[in-house]
């Protein structure tokens, strides 16, 4: 018996986030809220390409005036040197020059409320927050699945159902065979279990870059579930794309705002450095309770050109309540069932979110990772955060084809000219597009 794990990461925010737009003359620095506790808070500030120099110039040199604290640049900073990477005692710049200008740091609120909110340069100031119950539930389990050397997928209902448009499934999952090639996608988690044998001698290569944490080992299992499925080699659906982990959390590193701001800011600054190469994101992550400084940094990374696939989430909610899901341009995904022989179906599932928001639906229930037990454990999962890597997956697909060069739009259009329509059943009462993943079809 297996036992199922739901792949969640939820971020609560209990402030209330201030937006304000109303300009006032500055006083220097005032000493606002001396005895209040000290909140820590994401700030986005307003720039133009004409003025993008000197706003973080004067900005910051504010800050430092005023705070005496030491900036850090998150995309250069090693994490790992620190133990407490929640301190309070410095102000975490994670601006990508020209394309997103932004800090994590803490303030007294009444700072917050009466000054910082209400200078022209500054766009938001939002409360960063702490996830509860990040990892909702399950432990993997060991299993015995057979491994075969080729894309059969007989024991693989999610990949053999993506690449047919009706039933019965044919035991083969069958896909471009540049499988990815080139496409360098980024799985903003928990990192990446490397030497686990999914990730071995399959084409593309497999690293973890970056980490927001104080280690940089997957010791949850979320990220090397999501990876495999994106790119594993005989779990996952685009298996020669190139993973790259960013690790913004785990078991000593509770995931919060900052840092998926910091790694999808890390992303953005690759994308500036390397204006050519085809990037996507998976952020099999989702924040119940809006975000708005989320999801502006995630609508700023596909403007960036960046392609970017979230889990919808998994509470049968309106999808359009989470970040950074609610974002239009963010392709997310909703999660559907395979019923067992002999009456194979495909339903939405009773967890997952659903509305307009939601752009296409993806398997996600019994869907076999990687997990890091050992390395040939293969675990079975469930949720939104399972049901993305598949579109993920299928994004390296549509971008790996031949000389094409998709920006964020025409690729989307592209996957959604190839979903498989009205084949899902349990939308009555949860509209939403009738969309189901459909990798590009082979001629
Ligand atoms: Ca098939």
């Amino acid at each position: 018996m297996l036992s199922q794990k739901i792949l969640s990461i939820f971020l609560i925010f209990t402030l209330p986030s201030y937006i304000i737009s109303a300009p006032s003359s500055h006083s220097k620095c005032p000493k606002l809220g001396a005895n209040e506790p000290l909140i820590k808070y994401n700030v986005l500030l307003k720039t133009s390409s004409a003025n993008y120099d000197s706003v973080v110039k004067n900005h910051f040199e504010m800050l430092q005036e005023c705070l005496q604290k030491e900036k850090i640049n998150v995309h250069k900073f090693d994490f790992s040197s620190v133990k407490d990477t929640k301190n309070d005692n410095a102000i975490f710049d994670f601006s990508v020059n020209g394309m997103i200008a932004g800090y994590t740091t803490t303030f007294t609120k009444s700072f917050v409320v009466d000054y910082l909110s209400k200078l022209d340069d500054v766009e938001l100031v939002e409360a960063d927050g702490v996830i509860k119950n990040a990892f909702d539930i399950g432990i993997s389990n060991s299993t015995g699945f057979e491994r075969r050397a080729e894309r059969d997928a007989t024991n693989i209902p999610n990949l053999d159902r993506i690449d047919q448009e009706k039933y019965p499934l044919d035991n083969k999952y069958k896909y471009p065979d540049s499988a990815g090639t080139g496409v360098d996608i980024y799985v903003l988690d928990t990192g990446i279990y490397l030497d686990h044998e999914e990730f071995q001698g399959r084409g593309g290569t497999t690293l973890v870059e970056k980490s927001f944490c104080d280690e940089i080992t997957d010791d949850d299992g979320h990220g090397t579930n999501v990876a495999s499925i994106i790119a594993g080699k005989t779990y996952g659906v685009a298996n020669k794309a190139n993973l790259i982990g960013i690790k913004i959390a785990g078991k000593t590193c509770p995931i919060t705002s900052q840092n998926i701001i910091n790694g999808i800011t890390y992303v953005m600054q690759h994308k500036k450095d390397n204006p050519d190469k085809k990037i996507v994101i998976n952020l099999s992550a989702v924040n119940r309770n809006g975000d708005e400084a989320l999801k502006t940094v995630a609508r700023q990374a596909v403007a960036a050109g960046i392609h970017f696939i979230a889990g919808a989430g998994n509470d049968n909610r309106d999808a359009c309540l989470y970040a950074p899901g609610a974002v239009e341009t963010v392709i997310t995904v909703a999660a559907t069932k395979i019923t067992i022989p002999p009456n194979r179906q495909d339903w939405a599932t009773e967890f997952t979110n659903w509305g307009k928001c939601v752009t296409i639906f993806a398997p996600g229930v019994d869907i076999q990772a990687a997990g890091i037990g050992s390395t040939s454990e293969i675990v079975k999962t469930v949720g939104t955060s399972v049901a993305a890597p598949h579109v993920t997956g299928a994004m390296a697909l549509i971008l790996a084809d031949g000389d094409l060069d998709y920006d964020p739009e025409q690729a989307k259009a592209k996957l959604l000219s190839y979903a498989t329509k009205d084949q899902i059943k349990g939308l009555d009462y949860r509209p939403t597009a009738n969309l189901l993943l459909r990798v590009p079809p082979i001629n």
